[in-house]
């Protein structure tokens, strides 16, 4: 196969993982080339994930990409977690020193590509027929269309597969050299963005017999809902006084005085629920990082920290693979990124299953249980708020 470029990584999905990686790369001088399926545009404003914790911002802020974080972003001491009747507030920093920030990905998105354009980073957006080949081989290639039609090839000495859920990289591990480990959930998350101040001042998650539902913000004038909803539901189900009440009513609109403030909804998504990992998270010289190794629900935030963690210990290990044929931080990059992957993906199961609403009354009393203990008891308070902010790099 004839390869008309020529790079050392070629990083196939432009999402956090993918940007980051070449981010990091560069700034060791290691050269990448980025493919994406999707357009600049639609890349820089999907809307995801809110919560960067403490490690994530650590990581963006000594790369040189903290700057409109530090001005723009929201850091919060911890969370609200309630039920009928009862909120508590847990304080991540008095628990462990450690806080989170509302920064939406869309905004770490945006950072990202301002500064991969700046630096000249040859990013392919808008490919198609993206093909991998040769990863048992020390030069591996992926060939793909490009916007104009053009079928090229890209020769690498390492592929790295950060294309998300959907992306052909985990597929392309034979299937008897990995595993695949799942749990769907029987609820979807009904994802409501509208134009209003976030009535309240740091994120709510509340059980409530109709289901869950979660206050999440990312600006001082545009609030995040999610609302707990059945596997198939539909936006156009849901009316705007629908959602406002359903929102009303479980996150405890007149109890205490609090008030839930309405206003013109803008986005309306529905999100199915899943755990998925698949190991080892390396085949021969295709290295996978995010969502193309991983799903966790996202109940405890952690998706795009996640992403951001593998490739914090991606990029060291293919520094070393490529500038000096070093292969030990690559050889042990699967199981080292698996240890906080499993740590993740039980704390987004533990916080999914305790805060949502089933049909079993005896689960119900077991939730309701486990969110006394949480917010009465400083141990049960501090491993959620240790998991929750984020326990550092290389755990
Ligand atoms: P991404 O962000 O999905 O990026 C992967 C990129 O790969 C591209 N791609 C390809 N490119 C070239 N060739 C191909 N054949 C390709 N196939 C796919 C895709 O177009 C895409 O641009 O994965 P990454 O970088 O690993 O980042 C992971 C995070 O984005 C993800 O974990 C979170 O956004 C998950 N997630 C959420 N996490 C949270 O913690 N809180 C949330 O509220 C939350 N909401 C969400 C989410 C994920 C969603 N997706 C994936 C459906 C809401 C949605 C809608
Ligand atoms: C969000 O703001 O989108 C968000 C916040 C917390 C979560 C999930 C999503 O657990």
């Amino acid at each position: 196969m004839t390869a008309d470029l020529r790079t050392q990584v070629v990083i196939i999905g432009a999402g956090p993982a993918g940007m980051l990686l070449s981010h990091l790369l560069a700034a060791d001088g290691v050269e990448s080339i980025v493919l994406e399926t999707r357009s600049q545009d639609y890349v820089a404003s999907r809307i995801r994930a809110g919560i960067l914790e403490q490690s994530t911002v650590d990581l963006l802020r000594s790369c040189g990409l903290g700057e409109r974080l530090e001005r723009e972003g929201d850091r919060h001491r911890g969370i609200y977690l309630q039920w009928p009747h009862e909120r508590h507030h847990i304080d991540f920093v008095d628990l462990t020193g450690r806080s989170v920030w509302v920064y939406g990905q869309t905004e770490v998105q945006k950072d990202l590509i301002d500064a991969r354009t700046a630096a000249g980073q040859q990013i392919h957006y808008e490919v198609a027929e993206t093909n991998l080949h040769d990863i048992e081989s020390v030069h591996p290639a992926v060939t793909f269309t490009d916007v104009d039609g053009r079928r090229r090839t890209v020769r690498a000495d390492v592929v790295a597969g950060c294309d998300g859920s959907f992306g052909p990289s985990r597929d392309q591990v034979p299937q008897h050299a990995s595993h695949r480990w799942e749990r769907v959930y029987p609820y979807s998350w009904f994802g409501i963005l509208a134009d209003v101040a976030p009535s309240t001042d740091e994120l709510i998650y509340a059980w409530h017999g109709d289901g869950f539902a979660l206050h999440s913000m990312r600006s001082a004038t545009v609030s995040r809902f999610y609302l707990q909803v059945p596997n198939g539901t539909e936006s156009k189900d849901w009316s705007d006084e629908r959602i406002w009440e359903a929102l009303a009513t479980r996150l405890g609109h007149g109890q205490d005085g609090w008030e839930l403030t309405t206003a013109p909804i803008t986005d309306k998504t529905v999100l199915p629920m899943r755990s998925f990992v698949q190991t080892p998270m390396r085949h021969g010289r295709l290295f996978l990082a995010g969502d193309a190794a991983h799903i966790v629900p996202p109940t405890g935030a952690k998706g795009l920290n996640l992403a951001v963690a593998d490739v914090a210990l991606l990029a060291p290990a293919l520094v070393d693979l490529v500038h000096k044929d070093d292969d030990r931080l690559a050889d042990s990059y699967s199981d080292t990124a698996l240890r906080r992957v499993w740590r993740c993906t039980h704390f987004s199961w533990w916080m999914t299953t305790m805060l949502h609403h089933g049909q079993d009354p005896f689960d119900e009393q077991l939730q309701l249980s486990q969110l006394r203990w949480v917010t009465a008891s400083k141990a049960g308070a501090t491993g959620l708020a240790e998991n929750y902010a984020g326990l550092p790099i290389g755990f």
